[in-house]
């Protein structure tokens, strides 16, 4: 059984998940407008995985007899300035997520729920993983500055960014994952 606390704490983290996932859709939505069309496969796949990060907190919560509350997800933001600006926008919006990630690894630790915390350590490690990315992509348009040229391969370059997670959640996350060979 997990403890209401934290079902309430990661049925909080399900909406924030989710709120990821349709914030690099729009995302994903102006990019496509503005001719970027690699940085726009990125950001669907990075609209994907965080539906699988919102479906493995999902999977957990059933798993661990608690029950899922679903709740209005905000309107996330659907124009941006340039590139940069937007990937700025993506770090922000990670750092925030590791703070919430770093928030339910607390709790389990307060509540001695170590299952949560072994099961958390994995969100851990994608924190990093993700803030790291738009670190990278931020520097890197940083040197592209205004070179059309450059920003035309580089975005090329992003665009090669496949989806290795299921985009059909249906089966359950974990099982398909572990199909897939993914983390
Ligand atoms: Fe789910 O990691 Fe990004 O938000």
């Amino acid at each position: 059984m997990i403890a209401k606390k934290m079902e309430e704490a990661i049925n909080g983290q399900i909406n924030k998940e989710m709120f990821s996932a349709y914030l690099y859709l729009s995302m994903a939505s102006w990019a496509e407008v503005a001719g970027l069309k690699g940085i726009t496969t990125w950001l669907k796949v990075q609209y994907h995985e965080e539906m699988m990060h919102a479906m493995k907190f999902y999977e957990y919560i059933i798993r661990k007899g608690g029950t899922v509350k679903l709740v209005k997800i905000e309107t996330p933001e659907n124009s941006f300035d340039s590139a940069l600006s937007m990937f700025e926008k993506v770090l922000t919006h990670e750092e925030f997520v590791t703070k919430s990630i770093n928030e339910l690894v607390d709790l389990a630790i307060t509540e001695k729920d170590h299952a949560s915390k072994v099961f958390l350590d994995w969100y851990v490690n994608e924190q990093v993983e993700e803030e790291q990315n738009a670190n990278e992509i931020i520097q890197t348009l940083k040197m592209i500055g205004e070179n059309k040229a450059a920003l035309y391969l580089y975005d090329k370059e992003l665009g090669a960014r496949t989806l290795t997670v299921p985009s059909d959640f249906s089966l359950g996350v974990e099982s398909q994952l572990g199909a897939a060979g993914a983390p």
